[in-house]
């Protein structure tokens, strides 16, 4: 497998679950301006849409957008609980998955796009804090160790990628206890040491 990925982007997700399903798979980098891969190849032809993520299967055989590539790469080994097979707890991971792609990921984005003024910034903030209150909350008021149950898994994956976006935009995370205690178990785990290390997020 391989997987098209800017660093520190959202593709960061779908690298940290590579790094714990123990699957042979190579990395290459996309550069968002220019829409040319490290080897020079026009991303467009890999995947029409210009952004990242995606993951070659086979040669030949690209899957994009985050909410297949997590589920789909989670699934790899039933045998490490990093997706329910079926059923609501599955479903439950989608609905963080989609939540998670269609609004918290939309609301960062605005800050990676055309540049605001004060007034678009103080709507931009207010929106991520909506969404964060709510999923704080959420965390808040279940029994679960992780978004969904006791087990890490993609959704987990997704909202550590998307909350350290926070950093680049001067936005304070610590109002959000809830969401801080899952960052920090995620932030520990090997698989996004070595994904952040391997992307020069960190040292
Ligand atoms: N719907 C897509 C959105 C992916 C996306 O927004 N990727 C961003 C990085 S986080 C990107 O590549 N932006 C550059 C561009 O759109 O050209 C998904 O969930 O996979």
């Amino acid at each position: 497998m391989k997987l098209y990925y800017a660093p520190g982007a959202c593709s960061l997700a779908a690298h940290i679950i590579l790094n714990e399903i123990n699957v042979d798979f190579d990395l290459e980098r996309v550069d968002l301006k220019t829409h040319k891969t490290e080897k020079g190849t026009d991303y467009y032809e890999i995947n029409p849409k210009g952004y990242v993520p995606a993951l070659e299967i086979n040669p030949g055989l690209i899957l994009t957008e985050n909410v297949a590539i997590l589920p789909f790469l989670a699934q790899h080994d039933p045998k490490q609980d990093l997706i329910p097979p079926s059923g609501m707890g599955r479903a439950k991971v989608l609905e963080w998955l989609g939540y998670l792609n269609s609004e918290l990921h939309d609301a960062y984005a605005v800050f990676f796009g055309a540049p605001m003024d004060e007034e678009a910034k103080k709507k931009a903030y207010a929106e991520i804090d909506r969404l964060l209150s709510y999923i704080d909350k959420a965390i808040g008021g279940s029994d679960n160790d992780y978004l969904v149950d006791d087990n890490f898994g993609p959704a987990d994956a997704y909202l550590f990628v998307l909350t350290n976006w926070s950093n680049h935009i001067e936005h304070d995370l610590t109002p959000y206890k809830n969401i801080i205690h899952i960052r920090n178990k995620v932030a520990e785990r090997q698989s996004v040491q070595i994904a952040m290390r391997d992307e020069g997020l960190i040292p």
